[in-house]
């Protein structure tokens, strides 16, 4: 009983210190004029760990509001279930072609009809099929090191092991794709500054919301 304790003692004591030993990643992305660039999915692939797949911590969801899709950008890790609540008062249908994944949820009020689940990493562009303006894009990642910069630039990736990784940078607008950097993780948290040349995000011509339109 007594070793038992022990072990049980031993086994914290080592998963407190593996714990205490992962480092955080902030990482700041500007554009070529040095402006804070918003909505970019920053990740670290790992060279020497296999990657692994927990399963997601949250529920992930993109709402359509505003006839938009909010969030614009969503990385998920691969196997990830995702809903699409449309919070709006007329009917969205929301497709992809993508390689990446193909679905439609067909025209639909309120909570999602269905989940999404997404295993193949790649770019996933999303689309309504009544209103042609609507964009959105998921980055399915295979990494569970990943974040998404804030308006300020932004990012932060906890609980890094030490290691070396890769670390990549992915924007829908961006106009050149950012060369993956080499991170050493060391038990110290790092911080790493980026230059990524994202253009502005397109336009695409948004008509004025006209309530008869919706009545049904
Ligand atoms: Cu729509």
């Amino acid at each position: 009983m007594y070793s038992r304790v022990r072990l049980l003692a031993l086994l914290c004591i080592a998963l407190l210190g593996g714990a205490a030993r992962a480092a955080t990643v902030d990482v700041r992305v500007t554009d070529a004029q040095g402006k804070p660039v918003a909505e970019a999915v920053v990740y670290l692939e790992s060279a020497t760990r296999p990657a692994h797949r927990p399963r997601s911590k949250s529920p992930v969801a993109v709402a359509q509001a505003d006839r938009e899709f909010v969030p614009y950008v969503t990385p998920v890790l691969a196997g990830t279930a995702v809903s699409f609540p449309n919070r709006d008062p007329m009917r969205h249908h929301v497709y992809s072609f993508s390689p990446a994944k193909t679905f439609e949820i067909k025209l639909y009020r309120g909570d999602s009809p269905s989940r999404i689940v997404f295993d193949t990493p790649g770019v996933v562009a999303l689309g309504c099929n009544i209103h042609d303006w609507m964009l959105g894009y998921l980055l399915v990642l295979e990494t569970p090191l990943f974040d998404k910069t804030n308006a300020d630039g932004r990012a932060r990736i906890e609980d890094v092991a030490p290691g070396e990784y890769s670390l990549k940078l992915w924007h829908p607008d961006q106009r050149a794709a950012f060369p993956a950097r080499t991170l050493r993780v060391t038990a110290s948290n790092a911080s790493e500054d980026a230059k990524f040349d994202v253009g502005p995000r397109p336009r695409r011509f948004k008509p004025p919301h006209d309530p008869s339109r919706y009545r049904e």
